[in-house]
Protein backbone atom coordinates (compact mmCIF):
# COMPACT_ATOMS: atom_id res chain seq x y z
CA UNK A 1 0.00 0.00 0.00
CA UNK A 2 2.56 2.25 0.79
CA UNK A 3 3.14 3.20 -2.96
CA UNK A 4 -0.20 4.24 -3.24
CA UNK A 5 0.46 7.25 -0.51
CA UNK A 6 3.80 8.05 -1.89
CA UNK A 7 3.73 10.94 -4.01
CA UNK A 8 6.06 13.59 -5.55
CA UNK A 9 6.31 16.50 -4.54
CA UNK A 10 6.69 20.96 -6.14
CA UNK A 11 7.62 23.43 -4.05
CA UNK A 12 6.13 26.38 -3.93
CA UNK A 13 6.65 28.63 -1.00
CA UNK A 14 9.40 30.57 -1.23
CA UNK A 15 9.07 32.73 -4.15
CA UNK A 16 6.92 36.19 -5.30
CA UNK A 17 3.73 35.34 -6.67
CA UNK A 18 2.69 36.99 -9.70
CA UNK A 19 -0.35 37.98 -11.12
CA UNK A 20 -2.03 36.70 -14.40
CA UNK A 21 -2.98 38.61 -16.79
CA UNK A 22 -5.59 38.08 -19.66
CA UNK A 23 -4.82 38.93 -23.21
CA UNK A 24 -6.55 38.70 -27.03
CA UNK A 25 -3.64 38.74 -29.63
CA UNK A 26 -4.25 40.34 -33.03
CA UNK A 27 -6.65 37.88 -33.95
CA UNK A 28 -8.80 38.21 -30.97
CA UNK A 29 -7.32 34.62 -29.39
CA UNK A 30 -7.26 34.89 -25.52
CA UNK A 31 -3.92 34.38 -23.91
CA UNK A 32 -2.46 34.53 -20.68
CA UNK A 33 0.87 35.33 -19.31
CA UNK A 34 2.48 36.74 -16.39
CA UNK A 35 3.16 40.27 -17.61
CA UNK A 36 0.93 42.89 -18.18
CA UNK A 37 -0.61 43.23 -22.28
CA UNK A 38 0.56 45.85 -24.11
CA UNK A 39 -1.47 48.75 -23.20
CA UNK A 40 -2.79 47.51 -19.96
CA UNK A 41 -1.85 48.61 -16.56
CA UNK A 42 -0.60 46.04 -13.80
CA UNK A 43 -3.78 46.84 -11.98
CA UNK A 44 -5.72 45.18 -14.41
CA UNK A 45 -4.74 41.57 -13.56
CA UNK A 46 -6.86 39.01 -14.31
CA UNK A 47 -5.90 36.36 -12.08
CA UNK A 48 -4.36 38.05 -8.54
CA UNK A 49 -2.38 35.58 -7.35
CA UNK A 50 -2.76 36.92 -3.69
CA UNK A 51 -6.25 35.67 -3.76
CA UNK A 52 -7.33 32.90 -6.04
CA UNK A 53 -10.48 34.44 -6.56
CA UNK A 54 -10.65 36.38 -10.04
CA UNK A 55 -13.71 37.08 -12.59
CA UNK A 56 -15.68 34.29 -13.99
CA UNK A 57 -14.79 33.17 -17.07
CA UNK A 58 -16.99 32.81 -19.73
CA UNK A 59 -18.21 29.22 -21.30
CA UNK A 60 -16.66 30.60 -24.45
CA UNK A 61 -13.25 31.84 -23.24
CA UNK A 62 -12.57 28.41 -21.56
CA UNK A 63 -13.66 26.54 -24.76
CA UNK A 64 -11.29 29.42 -27.18
CA UNK A 65 -8.46 28.21 -24.15
CA UNK A 66 -9.51 24.34 -24.46
CA UNK A 67 -8.98 24.32 -28.23
CA UNK A 68 -5.57 25.83 -28.08
CA UNK A 69 -4.58 22.60 -27.31
CA UNK A 70 -5.15 18.96 -27.43
CA UNK A 71 -7.83 18.00 -24.79
CA UNK A 72 -7.91 14.62 -26.30
CA UNK A 73 -4.95 13.91 -25.04
CA UNK A 74 -5.28 15.48 -20.94
CA UNK A 75 -8.02 15.78 -19.46
CA UNK A 76 -8.59 18.34 -16.63
CA UNK A 77 -10.74 17.61 -13.71
CA UNK A 78 -11.16 20.60 -11.34
CA UNK A 79 -13.64 24.02 -11.24
CA UNK A 80 -13.55 26.43 -14.15
CA UNK A 81 -10.98 28.99 -12.91
CA UNK A 82 -8.75 25.54 -12.28
CA UNK A 83 -9.13 24.19 -15.81
CA UNK A 84 -8.76 27.92 -17.38
CA UNK A 85 -5.57 28.07 -15.40
CA UNK A 86 -4.35 24.44 -16.08
CA UNK A 87 -5.21 24.51 -19.59
CA UNK A 88 -3.33 28.20 -19.94
CA UNK A 89 -0.11 26.46 -18.78
CA UNK A 90 0.00 23.92 -20.61
CA UNK A 91 -0.18 26.34 -23.86
CA UNK A 92 2.39 28.09 -22.34
CA UNK A 93 4.28 24.68 -22.97
CA UNK A 94 3.24 24.25 -26.01
CA UNK A 95 3.43 27.64 -27.58
CA UNK A 96 7.18 27.30 -26.79
CA UNK A 97 8.29 24.07 -27.09
CA UNK A 98 6.22 21.46 -28.74
CA UNK A 99 9.06 18.67 -27.89
CA UNK A 100 8.31 19.70 -24.43
CA UNK A 101 4.48 19.43 -24.75
CA UNK A 102 4.22 16.06 -26.45
CA UNK A 103 6.21 14.87 -23.60
CA UNK A 104 4.00 16.31 -21.19
CA UNK A 105 0.79 14.56 -22.43
CA UNK A 106 2.60 11.38 -23.39
CA UNK A 107 3.58 11.13 -19.59
CA UNK A 108 0.52 12.56 -17.53
CA UNK A 109 -3.19 11.67 -18.87
CA UNK A 110 -5.34 13.47 -16.13
CA UNK A 111 -4.22 17.11 -14.59
CA UNK A 112 -6.94 17.22 -10.80
CA UNK A 113 -7.45 19.56 -8.88
CA UNK A 114 -6.34 18.44 -5.28
CA UNK A 115 -5.85 20.15 -2.13
CA UNK A 116 -2.04 18.59 -1.84
CA UNK A 117 0.28 17.74 -5.40
CA UNK A 118 1.64 14.49 -6.39
CA UNK A 119 1.80 11.68 -9.22
CA UNK A 120 -0.06 8.95 -9.70
CA UNK A 121 2.25 7.41 -12.04
CA UNK A 122 0.83 3.73 -11.00
CA UNK A 123 -2.80 4.84 -12.28
CA UNK A 124 -3.87 4.45 -16.36
CA UNK A 125 -3.61 7.17 -17.67
CA UNK A 126 -1.09 8.91 -15.11
CA UNK A 127 -3.25 11.38 -12.65
CA UNK A 128 -1.32 14.46 -11.57
CA UNK A 129 -2.89 15.81 -8.12
CA UNK A 130 -1.95 19.37 -8.61
CA UNK A 131 -2.75 22.04 -5.57
CA UNK A 132 -4.21 25.46 -6.53
CA UNK A 133 -1.20 26.53 -4.27
CA UNK A 134 1.40 25.29 -6.84
CA UNK A 135 -0.80 26.24 -10.07
CA UNK A 136 -1.74 29.48 -9.00
CA UNK A 137 1.18 30.77 -7.98
CA UNK A 138 2.46 31.64 -11.51
CA UNK A 139 1.85 30.40 -15.24
CA UNK A 140 5.79 29.78 -15.37
CA UNK A 141 5.66 27.51 -12.14
CA UNK A 142 2.94 25.89 -13.24
CA UNK A 143 3.94 25.06 -16.04
CA UNK A 144 7.31 23.94 -14.60
CA UNK A 145 5.53 22.36 -12.10
CA UNK A 146 3.70 19.89 -14.73
CA UNK A 147 6.96 19.31 -16.75
CA UNK A 148 8.37 18.20 -13.16
CA UNK A 149 5.25 15.44 -12.55
CA UNK A 150 5.45 14.61 -16.10
CA UNK A 151 8.99 13.46 -15.58
CA UNK A 152 8.46 11.52 -12.37
CA UNK A 153 5.97 9.72 -14.69
CA UNK A 154 8.46 8.80 -17.17
CA UNK A 155 10.59 7.71 -14.67
CA UNK A 156 8.00 5.51 -13.02
CA UNK A 157 7.35 3.64 -16.52
CA UNK A 158 11.07 3.56 -17.91
CA UNK A 159 12.13 1.96 -14.02
CA UNK A 160 9.03 -0.76 -14.74
CA UNK A 161 10.48 -4.14 -14.18
CA UNK A 162 8.57 -7.34 -16.05
CA UNK A 163 6.23 -8.64 -14.20
CA UNK A 164 6.29 -5.82 -11.28
CA UNK A 165 3.03 -3.13 -10.47
CA UNK A 166 5.78 -0.98 -9.31
CA UNK A 167 9.81 0.23 -10.46
CA UNK A 168 12.15 0.38 -7.12
CA UNK A 169 10.81 3.27 -5.21
CA UNK A 170 14.18 5.27 -5.69
CA UNK A 171 14.17 4.97 -9.70
CA UNK A 172 11.29 7.40 -10.03
CA UNK A 173 10.04 9.32 -6.68
CA UNK A 174 13.88 9.16 -4.80
CA UNK A 175 16.39 11.55 -4.20
CA UNK A 176 17.93 10.71 -7.30
CA UNK A 177 14.52 10.99 -9.17
CA UNK A 178 13.66 14.34 -8.05
CA UNK A 179 17.01 16.10 -8.70
CA UNK A 180 16.50 14.22 -12.16
CA UNK A 181 12.99 15.88 -12.19
CA UNK A 182 14.35 18.93 -11.18
CA UNK A 183 16.56 19.12 -13.81
CA UNK A 184 13.67 18.39 -16.23
CA UNK A 185 11.82 21.50 -14.68
CA UNK A 186 14.77 24.12 -14.80
CA UNK A 187 15.05 23.37 -18.42
CA UNK A 188 11.35 23.82 -19.49
CA UNK A 189 11.33 26.52 -17.35
CA UNK A 190 14.07 28.31 -19.36
CA UNK A 191 11.98 27.92 -22.32
CA UNK A 192 8.98 28.93 -21.13
CA UNK A 193 10.09 32.48 -19.95
CA UNK A 194 10.47 30.88 -16.01
CA UNK A 195 11.71 34.01 -13.44
CA UNK A 196 15.69 33.56 -12.62
CA UNK A 197 14.66 33.49 -8.96
CA UNK A 198 12.50 30.22 -9.40
CA UNK A 199 15.03 28.43 -11.72
CA UNK A 200 18.02 29.93 -9.40
CA UNK A 201 15.67 28.41 -6.59
CA UNK A 202 15.57 24.81 -8.49
CA UNK A 203 19.21 24.94 -9.13
CA UNK A 204 19.97 25.06 -5.58
CA UNK A 205 17.74 21.92 -4.80
CA UNK A 206 19.06 18.93 -3.72
CA UNK A 207 16.06 16.30 -4.29
CA UNK A 208 15.29 16.09 -0.60
CA UNK A 209 12.50 18.97 -0.61
CA UNK A 210 9.53 15.74 -0.58
CA UNK A 211 11.30 14.42 2.75
CA UNK A 212 9.30 17.03 4.58
CA UNK A 213 9.96 15.59 8.40
CA UNK A 214 13.76 15.49 7.04
CA UNK A 215 14.11 11.59 8.37
CA UNK A 216 16.13 10.81 5.24
CA UNK A 217 14.05 9.36 3.19
CA UNK A 218 10.27 10.50 0.96
CA UNK A 219 7.28 7.97 1.98
CA UNK A 220 3.87 8.15 3.14
CA UNK A 221 4.98 10.31 6.55
CA UNK A 222 6.05 12.91 4.56
CA UNK A 223 2.55 13.60 3.02
CA UNK A 224 1.62 15.58 6.72
CA UNK A 225 4.15 18.49 5.71
CA UNK A 226 3.30 18.72 2.00
CA UNK A 227 1.74 22.19 1.93
CA UNK A 228 1.73 22.82 -2.00
CA1 LIG B 1 10.62 11.54 5.30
Amino acid sequence: MKYFLVVVMLMSAHVTKADIYKCKNEKGAVTFQDSPCSGMKSSEAAIPTKSISYPATSAAEIDNINSQFSRKRIAIEGDAKYETQISACLNLIKENSKEDYNFVVKHIGIIKQNPKSGMQAWKTPPVFLFSNKSAFHSLTWCAGGIAHDAYHSYLFKANKVEGEKYPPYETWAGFSAERKCNKYQISVMRKIGGSESDITYLINQDGTHGDTNKDGKIDASDREGVDW
